[in-house]
């Protein structure tokens, strides 16, 4: 088993799951400024061409983080980072989703349509006259997190999950990237602070963020 890794807050919620788990994979960093993810050899592992990839050894390739953090989790349950019941498990799921959906999606989408157009206007259709508004949608989404996170210190309750880290590694990037985190939102602002200060979450920024100036 190995990882296709790359600059990018995708790939960091990957390495901050494998330091936190205690997991060693070994990684082929691909060039995801360059554009090698886009190019034939990375498409015919992934045909999303979004990083990060995990290739399997008997040739399966798996994509779309979560996904790829939930197969590693069946694999080594312990320490659980999705829960230790069913119902703890699918909280976390439901904190993915809405988190994802209603926040991490808009932010992406507004990068690629502004600050990131540069890289992106040859890679997807990018609507750069919706970049504001989806900044905007991002913005409602975490101030409706803010009061529903109220009490507790992580998204899914009283425990760090895998719910934590795609909603960190999205907003880190996003904030030196056209999306500062708003810190009038105090629930959001002091969880922030708490997973940042996590031995993982800092341990796993890619030696190319100094370089860029984002954090991924
Ligand atoms: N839904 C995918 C999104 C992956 C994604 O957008 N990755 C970014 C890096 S954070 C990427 O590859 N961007 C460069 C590109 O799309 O060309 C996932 O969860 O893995």
């Amino acid at each position: 088993m190995h990882l296709l890794n790359s600059f990018g807050p995708n790939p960091r919620t990957l390495r901050i799951y494998l330091l936190e788990k205690g997991l060693d994979i070994p990684m082929t960093d691909i060039d995801i400024i360059g554009g090698e993810n886009r190019e034939a050899d990375y498409l015919a592992k992934n045909p999303g061409g979004a990083m990060p990839t995990l290739a399997l050894d008997d040739g399966t390739y798996l994509a779309e983080t979560i996904a790829i953090c939930e197969y590693l989790e069946e694999c080594h349950p312990q320490p659980p980072l999705l829960g230790n019941t069913p119902e703890e498990r699918a909280k976390t799921r439901m904190w993915i989703r809405r988190t994802e959906l209603n926040i991490g999606e808009h932010m992406y989408h507004a990068f690629r349509y502004s600050d990131g157009y540069a890289l992106f206007e040859k890679r997807v259709y990018c609507i750069p006259h919706a970049a504001d508004d989806l900044k905007r949608k991002a913005q409602d989404g975490l101030a409706w997190l803010d009061t529903l996170i109220a009490g507790r210190d992580y998204i899914a309750g009283d425990r760090f999950s895998l719910a934590d880290i795609p909603l960190f590694t999205v907003l880190d990037f996003m904030k030196d990237a056209g999306q500062p985190l708003d810190r009038g939102l105090a629930n959001i602002a002091a969880w922030f602070d708490r997973v940042g200060a996590r031995p993982a979450v800092q341990a796993s920024v890619h030696p190319q963020a100094a370089e860029l100036g984002w954090i991924g």
